[in-house]
């Protein structure tokens, strides 16, 4: 008997034959809390607006979004889409409420393929709690098709009061940015470490090694979880300490294929985090600048969209189509790059990478850093 569904993916380069694609149907700009406060910038007008996003705008991202699917198709790999909710509904728990969640245009946010297991993140955003649900059909429907597929979800976090530092960023006055970089660079965030939460888009997976970007969305206790959780696996903390609202690795430090990672020149691996890769042969260039001088509107993420690809093969990647020196470098790099028009869907959650998430690449799970030295590691290296 062929089997039609298989859940397996260690990386973000071997061959991808299946994937999930999001959708912006429903999507609201959340209402102010501490994790959200924070990631949204002091200067930015999504600044004290919330509700559903303009239908035309929904419109035009769904337009890019199903037509990056049906690129995808066409190249022979499924791909598979979430159930969108109402998103415009209040959420409460025992231990907080707010007035509306986010969307599902990003599963990249939410869903941690490692082999043949998913695991939903233990995300920090309180509007984000329930966003697991529009993926809970496709999760349903692989436990059914595919008999080795984990259906896994993290200790869902409580998201009190305590899970979050009392008016970070809100003192006597707005936090400027250089005291922000200074913050990170001492790795102090809005969130605390009172449970583990995080963010999948945190996590690059890596065969054996999964490394992991400490900052607003994911803390050190998520990282001892993970490594708890994935107990085969070396788990690696990273950070960046240029980028002033660190969340998700994607934009920052992006693997192209097994040897070769671009890292955002604004937001450089620290020396000594680089030897782990240096001591196994892998290279660490700079991405290209970005096209663009700003994100679109109403838009949460930085322009540094412009490296967030998706990778199809060792050999073929697909770049957003009007990030020029983005696909310029790819080529140089000797990337077949695939443009792929995708700015209008920015502002619902990210860029080409963000809307994605692995079901299925071919491929096993490689030793890439055979050689482990000190830097990274969240436990001393046995
Ligand atoms: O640079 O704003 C965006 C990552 C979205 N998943 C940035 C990070």
């Amino acid at each position: 008997m062929t089997q039609d569904t298989i859940v397996s993916s260690w990386n973000d380069f071997d061959p991808l034959r299946h994937v999930i694609v999001g959708r912006a149907d429903h999507c609201c700009v959340p209402p102010s809390e501490p994790a959200v406060d924070d990631k949204v910038p002091v200067d930015s007008k999504m600044k004290g607006m919330w509700g559903p996003r303009p239908l035309e705008t929904v419109e035009a991202a769904n337009e890019q979004l199903d037509g990056f699917a049906k690129l995808l198709e066409s190249r022979g790999i499924r791909v598979d889409r979430p159930t969108p909710i109402q998103w415009n509904q209040a959420v409460s728990t025992p231990d907080f409420r707010t007035f509306s969640m986010f969307g599902c245009m990003p599963p990249r946010d939410v869903l941690l393929t490692v082999g043949n297991e998913i695991l939903s993140a233990a995300m920090s955003f309180r509007c984000r709690y329930f966003e697991y649900l529009a993926y809970w059909p496709l999760m349903n429907q692989y436990f059914r098709e595919d008999p080795n597929f984990r259906w896994e979800q993290a200790p869902r976090p409580r998201l009190t009061d305590e899970s979050y530092r009392p008016n970070y960023g809100m003192g006597k006055h707005a936090m400027t940015i250089e005291e922000r970089l200074e913050k990170v660079a001492a790795k102090e965030f809005v969130t605390t470490e009172v449970e583990p939460m995080f963010d999948a888009a945190d996590v690059m997976r890596m065969g054996k090694d999964l490394f992991v970007q400490h900052g607003l969305t994911t803390n050190r206790t998520a990282m001892e979880w993970m490594q708890r959780h994935f107990p085969n696996h070396r788990v690696h903390a990273v950070n960046f300490p240029g980028d002033p609202y660190p969340i998700h690795i994607d934009a920052t430090f992006v693997p192209l294929r097994p040897g070769l990672c671009i890292n955002n020149p604004h937001r450089k691996m620290p020396e000594e985090q680089r030897k782990i890769f240096a001591k196994n042969d892998w290279e660490i260039v700079d991405a290209a600048m970005p096209a663009h001088d700003n994100p679109p509107p109403l838009c949460y993420s930085s322009t540094w969209l412009s490296m967030n690809c998706l990778v199809l093969d060792h050999k073929t990647v697909c770049v957003e189509a009007s990030e020029v020196h983005q696909m310029e470098q790819m080529d140089k790099l000797g990337m077949e790059v695939i443009p792929v028009p995708l700015r209008d869907a920015y502002a619902f959650g990210g860029g080409i990478h963000c809307c994605t998430a692995d079901v299925y690449r071919e491929g096993t799970c490689e030793d890439y850093f055979p050689v482990q030295v000190p830097g990274t590691q969240i436990r001393p290296v046995e």
